[in-house]
Order: C-alpha cells, then structure tokens, then sequence
C-alpha cells in the first residue's frame, strides 16, 4: 500500500512537472494568426545562384570545376537532375517568391499586391532574411515592393543586376553605398549572411534566409585568392569561389548547431549566358576572361525556352528527411517553393489567387518518387512528361534568339532527345494537339479554381 501511494504520489509529481512544462512553452506563433504552430519546422537556407548553368559543378558533370562542398552537399542530400527555374533573371525570382508563374507574377515588375512565402512565414512564426539581388522592384527603390514591404524582416543587397560592374547596395529600406569590387561580392554576402546567423537571428523562433548572389551574372570577376587558379578560366575561379564561400556559410551552420532541423536548398534563377552572340556583342569584362558557363546535353542558354534556359541544378539537403545521396529526375521548380513551404512550415497557400506551385514535399522527403506532371516555359511552351511542345512564336529573351530557327510548332522526346535536336511535331499531331490545350488551361485563367488538368 505504502508503495501504491509513494507511485501515485510520482505520477502526480511528473504530471503537474509536464503540465506545467506544457504551459510554460513559448508559442512561437502570433497568437493573432490562424496559422498552425511552427514549433517542429524546419529552418530555410535558399543559396541562389545567378546565371549559374546546368553543368557547371562536378556533381552534375563538369570535369574542370573543383566544387567539393557542394559536390558534397549532394551525397549528404538530394540532386534533382529535372529542375526548372525560369529563363532570366526577374521572372525567375517573382516565380520563386509568389509560386506564380511570370505571367501573373510579372517578374521585374513584381506588384506590391503579389504575395510571397516570405510575409506568410514570416505570420506562421518565422524570422526572415533576404541578402543578395533582389531583381523584381524594376531595379528602383520603390519601398512598397522592396525585400520589407514583401516579407522579410532585414535586407541587405543590390535591387539590381551588375551589368556595369557595380552595385547600389541597400540595406533595409536604406542605401548603403555602391561597390565596383565584383570579385568581393560573394564574400561579402556570405559575411553578411553569417553575421545575420550569428547576431540578428532570434534562437526562440524558425528563420528562413534567402541569399541571392550576384555571381555568376556578369561583369563577373574572382578575388585574389581565387583569380587564375581554376582550369575553367576566370568564369571557373567564380564558381570554385562560390563553391568555397558556399562550404564556409554551411560551416557556420553546423557550428551553430542548425544543420539538423535546416532545410537547404541550393539553386540558379536560370542557364548559363553561353551564346556566341552574348559572348561577341556584351562588353565590360575583364581582358582575355571565359565568362560563360557549362549547359552540359542541354540546349542554349540564359533567355532561351529550349532546356538550358530553364532547366538548373538543385540540391536540397535536410539529414534524416531528404534521402541522401538520391539522384531524382522528377519534375520540380522554383514555383513549388511555396506550397512546399506552406506544407512544412505551417501556413496557408493564399487562396484568393492562382497559384501554380504544387505541395512538393513527399517528393522531398522521399515518400513518392513522382513530381509534377507538367511544367510551363513562360509564353513559349509546355512539358508533359518525356514530351515537350513549344510553340511558333516561342518568346526568347535577347541573346538567346536562334536566328535561323523556324517559326513552326516543336515537339521533342525529352527521354529519347534532351538536347532538343529532333522535331517531332509533324509526326504526333496528337500529342501537339493535347499538349496545345494543357498550356491554355495555365495561359487562359488567373482565377483560383484547381486546375482539373493538373
Ligand atoms: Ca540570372
């Protein structure tokens, strides 16, 4: 008996300890939203690339780029080999943030009125972070659709590309000086980043970082560490320089005890600038430089619909969660972000929108095997599957334009043909036809019934 009363008396003891444990707890949501408790969600790392190709790192096949950080980024997570993007710099980067393709989300001119994953986690809990380019407030600063008028907590970077060879760097809503110091920059934002980690995040809550660099958009350059010492000339330096500030940044992370509960994602916005027409007519880079990247079996580059326009490297890494050393050719992209994010996380997709991300994270976490269905090249063309239909009128964006390409349908096997070099559209009226009414249901409405297609 006395035994009886001395564990009943224990039981009460760790249910008043639990209780009370339970009412202590912190809620790390806004007590105002609606949103479920992002207790348990992952941290965010989103490592953006600009202009970075297809083949450029040696896990995707480059065989003179020396990336061992993020070639092991790879083994300790997934690589996606069908990962889609969008063709340039400010569609890429709205379809990111929105999950909206370009033709709603407008791209360089980003309306205020869009929403972004950013201001939605940001009510779900999360701190938020954006260094680097930011691209879709048309290069201005027009503060009600900079990085804090659009989720982010604290911004620091260019709105704009670096085509001079300088940026006008902000900070917040504030200016911050110009730099001409191209080799600098990746550096620099990877300071930044890590100064944020280690003195502006908040531990009591789940961040999300955004870092956008500038490298590998030219006027491109390498510091002196890094200058002349790749086999890849000085575009080589870059991404060896990339790859090293990369492998620091995701130090700091362990260091800080992150990497288990990060989720990180890295990626491109689009393909190499690797026309020979770029490459003759854009000037301002340093004498004697290869700046062009590798598109591997892809065809074209940067602004084109064929697949090295769109189609990038990703790697995504979250231990225990997302299988590592995985090799996933699924379809996935940049607009998946936020319904994945929204699923993870712990908020609401907007619903008073369309929005063409689909929720993206069983595939992440290794519970299917299958991606999207299809993907949409923005005012060009359509993937199905293998097959693939571009239109006559296919929009490519400046040095991309093929000169003699002819203004017919296309249709290519992407299994048989990934290089884009076989027509087959006169031979599969059908699938043409089919592919042809697909891409209408995603051009003809911007209204947020579920697309029965999809
Ligand atoms: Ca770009």
């Amino acid at each position: 008996m006395k035994s009886q009363l001395s564990i009943l008396a224990i039981l009460a003891a760790i249910s008043a300890t639990l209780t009370g444990t339970a009412a202590a707890a912190k809620p790390l949501v806004d007590e105002t939203s609606n949103a479920r408790p992002a207790r348990t969600s992952p941290n965010i790392l989103i490592i953006f690339t600009d202009d970075q190709g297809y083949a450029d790192l040696a896990c995707y096949g480059n065989t003179e780029n020396k990336t061992p950080r993020l070639d092991q980024l790879a083994k300790e997570g997934t690589r996606f080999t069908s990962f889609y993007s969008q063709t340039v710099c400010g569609p890429s980067r709205s379809a990111l943030l929105t999950g909206r393709q370009p033709i709603r989300s407008k791209g360089w001119s980003m309306p205020a009125s869009e929403i972004t994953w950013a201001e939605l986690i940001r009510k779900a809990g999360y701190q938020t972070a954006c260094i680097g380019k930011w691209d879709v407030s048309n290069r201005k600063a027009i503060i009600d659709r900079m990085p804090l008028a659009q989720g982010f907590d604290y911004y620091f970077g260019p709105l704009g590309a670096n085509d001079a060879g300088r940026v006008k760097l902000h900070e917040n809503n504030e200016p911050a000086g110009t730099d001409d110091d191209m080799g600098g920059l990746t550096t620099l934002y990877t300071d930044k980043s890590i100064a944020w980690l280690k003195e502006k995040r908040d531990p009591e809550k789940p961040f999300v970082l955004y870092l956008a660099h500038t490298m590998m958009h030219t006027i491109i350059d390498a510091s002196d560490r890094f200058r002349g010492k790749s086999a890849g000339g000085l575009y080589g330096d870059v991404v060896e320089e990339f790859d090293y500030e990369t492998g620091r940044l995701l130090d700091v992370v362990d260091e800080l005890g992150l990497r288990d509960n990060t989720l990180v994602i890295y990626t491109s916005d689009n393909g190499p600038w690797n026309q020979d027409k770029y490459t003759k007519n854009k000037k301002g880079h340093p004498p004697g430089s290869i700046f062009w990247g590798e598109a591997g079996p892809l065809r074209n580059g940067k602004g084109s619909c064929y697949e090295a326009g769109y189609r990038v490297p990703c790697i995504v890494r979250w231990p225990g969660k997302v299988p590592a050393g995985r090799t996933s050719d699924a379809i996935f992209a940049t607009i998946d972000f936020l319904p994945t994010f929204a699923n993870l996380c712990g908020f609401e997709v907007p619903k008073d929108r369309r929005i063409d991300g689909i929720d993206q994270t069983g595939l992440l976490l290794g519970k299917r095997e299958t991606g999207r269905e299809h993907f949409y090249f923005n005012n060009a063309g359509i993937r199905r599957g293998k097959w693939k239909y571009l239109k006559p009128n296919a929009h490519f964006h400046g040095f991309a334009v093929e000169d003699d390409r002819e203004k017919v349908e296309e249709l290519y096997d992407l299994e048989a043909d990934l290089g884009e070099q076989t027509n087959l559209a006169a031979k599969f009226p059908e699938k043409v036809a089919e592919l042809k009414a697909l891409m209408a249901t995603i051009e003809g409405r911007d209204s947020p019934e579920p697309d029965k297609i999809r």
